[in-house]
Parts: C-alpha cells; sequence; structure tokens
C-alpha cells in the first residue's frame, strides 16, 4: 500500500516530462530571412494608368520604378481600336496581362495588346531594368508612340 502510494507520483512526472516537452524555437524566429530585392506579396502595388485620348499616350513620359511592383493600366477612351506595343519593356519579365484588350505573344514572349474603344488592358509586373523604353500603336495610321521610363 505504502509503496503504491510512492510510485504513483513517479509515474505522473514520467508522464509530465513526456507531454510537456519543450516546444522547439518558435516558427519564424528559427528561420533566418534571406535577404531578397524581389517584392513580397504584401509589398504595395503601384497602379501607373495611361489614357488613350485624341490618338495620343498621356502622360508621355510614363514613369515607372525599377523593383516596384506595378500596375501599369491603359484606359482607351477613344470610339477606336488602339494598340499597345512595348519595345522591350517586358523582356525576361514575368508578366500578367488582362483587362478586356486582345492581347498576341509570340516566341519572345508578349507582343501586343488590341485594346478595343473605353476598354482597358493591365499589366502586373517588376520592372527589373532602368532604361528608357518606346512604345507605340501600330494600328494603320495611327502614328501614335511615347516612352515609358523606369527609374
Ligand atoms: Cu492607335
Amino acid at each position: 500500500m505504502r509503496r503504491r502510494f510512492l510510485l504513483l507520483p513517479f509515474l505522473w512526472l514520467m508522464a509530465a516530462s513526456i507531454l510537456f516537452v519543450p516546444a522547439a524555437v518558435p516558427a519564424g524566429q528559427s528561420t533566418p530571412t534571406t535577404p531578397t530585392l524581389a517584392p513580397s506579396n504584401t509589398d504595395p502595388e503601384e497602379v501607373v494608368t495611361v489614357t488613350i485620348h485624341r490618338r495620343t499616350f498621356e502622360p508621355d513620359p510614363v514613369k515607372l520604378h525599377a523593383g516596384q511592383k506595378t500596375k501599369l493600366v491603359f484606359y482607351n477612351q477613344d470610339v477606336e481600336l488602339h494598340a499597345f506595343v512595348p519595345v522591350g519593356l517586358f523582356v525576361g519579365v514575368h508578366l500578367n496581362v488582362s483587362g478586356n484588350g486582345a492581347p498576341e505573344f509570340g516566341t519572345d514572349g508578349f507582343k501586343r495588346v488590341i485594346i478595343p474603344s473605353e476598354g482597358r488592358a493591365e499589366f502586373r509586373f517588376v520592372p527589373d531594368h532602368p532604361g528608357v523604353y518606346p512604345f507605340f500603336c501600330d494600328m494603320p495610321g495611327h502614328e501614335m508612340k511615347a516612352t515609358i521610363v523606369v527609374e
């Protein structure tokens, strides 16, 4: 009887030591963060809108920022179709195209998008190389061009 009485606290301690093993270092503290230049999902997105009005891109130049998550929107306010044809801007860049335009892709990636009247084309990407990138509308007779400056 006395033996059993002593054994009980001992068993309880054994069980407690198994159940209450100190937790490992809390998640988040143990993993060192690797420095990266890539924007995270929580980084704010810079929205830049280019309006197309009377066969003119506005503003010109369009200013973007290298390394910045960007939503570039082209809004066609004219009653006719226009196209956005970039030169070099999207080379080697991961690109998400949306809106109600008609995008065209070739072996080198995005070629152009045709934007209907009152329509819009949206590009989500991160400009990675500072520079001056021309773009134009290749609809016959339009002769519309402007530049995007990535700072
Ligand atoms: Cu045009």
